[in-house]
């Protein structure tokens, strides 16, 4: 427990109920601390500890809770896709702290019985919060594991009531220039939009998160809320979501709309469909690219298949990539 810590994360409920697989992967994690094989073991900040507890109990949703060692609080907090605050990986800490990320709502609108708008703290009060651990696989080639806190966006969904006429779900996320210097670039189409299909946002494993790490979210994490979904490249986690729309058509996306050869709409890991200019076949996890670090297979919906695999029968997934 002690290594964990200095690495940046200590887990809120470790010692009282830390399932026994979780105890053997941390004897491993161990060996391999002590093969020196992270360079990031020495040089790791501690967390800053300056935002507020968002504590969670363990998740018992099917695959929510995977082994890997997580990344360090650290490289999780300053090694950043969040393009309203640059394209540089080290943009989004340096310059988030203009995001406001209270107050702060959430419009729920389109094909739903009970549209409205929640007010942050009525969408922290909405379902009881959870600890997930999941893999984030970007598109660009690295990963890291992320310990979540939040609860399944399913949870909203009963709530809003979708009607028939509800086939899918867009995320729109916050665009204000005066919180938002990467704005002024035309990298993007501003709003950041996602999406999701009906089933793919009601899966359990489709996770609302307000916190990581056993904190609210840093900004350039998404504060104050954002999706995640798992077995998806990291772009379909969109951050700082401001209105949520149910919709009958599929809707835009933006990396889709930036370059539709090669973002589509599901953008399923997959790593037997390469990116049009690169391998999807390997990563490299964030923390280990030390000189003895391999490169890891990526895994096929990023190792969620059991609990997804089924939401994809029948489809090619070459063709809807
Ligand atoms: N609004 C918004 N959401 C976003 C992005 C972005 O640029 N803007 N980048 C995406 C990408 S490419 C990735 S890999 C993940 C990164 O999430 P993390 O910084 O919390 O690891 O956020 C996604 N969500
Ligand atoms: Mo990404």
């Amino acid at each position: 427990m002690h290594l964990l810590r200095d690495r940046g994360y200590a887990h809120p409920l470790s010692s009282e109920i830390t399932p026994r697989s979780a105890y053997l992967d941390r004897r491993r994690w161990l060996a391999l601390a002590g093969a020196a094989a992270w360079p990031a073991l020495s040089t790791a900040q501690a967390r800053p500890g300056k935002l507020t507890a968002l504590p969670g109990a363990r998740s018992a949703v099917p695959g929510a809770l995977v082994m890997d060692k997580p990344t360090s609080y650290n490289d999780a907090s300053t090694y950043n896709n969040f393009y309203e605050f640059g394209t540089d990986k080290s943009d989004p800490a340096r310059h988030a702290r203009t995001l406001k990320p209270r107050p702060w709502t959430v419009a729920v609108e389109g094909e739903v019985k009970k549209p409205g708008s929640y007010d942050l703290d009525a969408l922290l009060k909405l379902a009881t919060q959870e600890e997930r651990i999941y893999r984030l696989r970007c598109v660009e080639g690295w990963s890291m594991v992320i310990p979540w806190v939040g609860y399944s966006f399913a949870e909203l969904i009963r709530r809003v009531e979708p009607t028939g006429n509800a086939k899918f779900v867009q995320f729109v996320t916050l665009a204000d220039r005066n919180q938002m210097p990467g704005l002024s670039s035309s990298v993007l189409d501003w709003p950041y939009v996602e999406g999701l299909r009906l089933d793919e946002a009601m899966h359990p494993l489709t996770l609302l998160a307000f916190g990581m790490y056993g904190e609210v979210l840093p900004n350039q994490n998404g504060a104050p809320v954002r999706v995640v979904v798992p077995w998806k490249y990291g772009f379909k986690s969109g951050k700082s979501i401001v209105k949520i729309r149910f919709v009958e058509k599929q809707p835009p996306t933006s990396w889709e709309l930036a370059a539709p050869s090669e973002y589509g709409f599901y953008s399923n890991v997959n790593p037997q469909v390469d990116h049009p200019r690169w391998s999807q076949a390997t990563e490299r996890r964030i923390g280990e690219d030390g000189l003895l670090a391999k490169k890891r297979a990526t895994l096929m919906f990023n190792g969620y298949e059991p609990q997804v695999g089924q939401l994809y029968a029948g489809m090619d997934l070459r063709r809807q990539f």
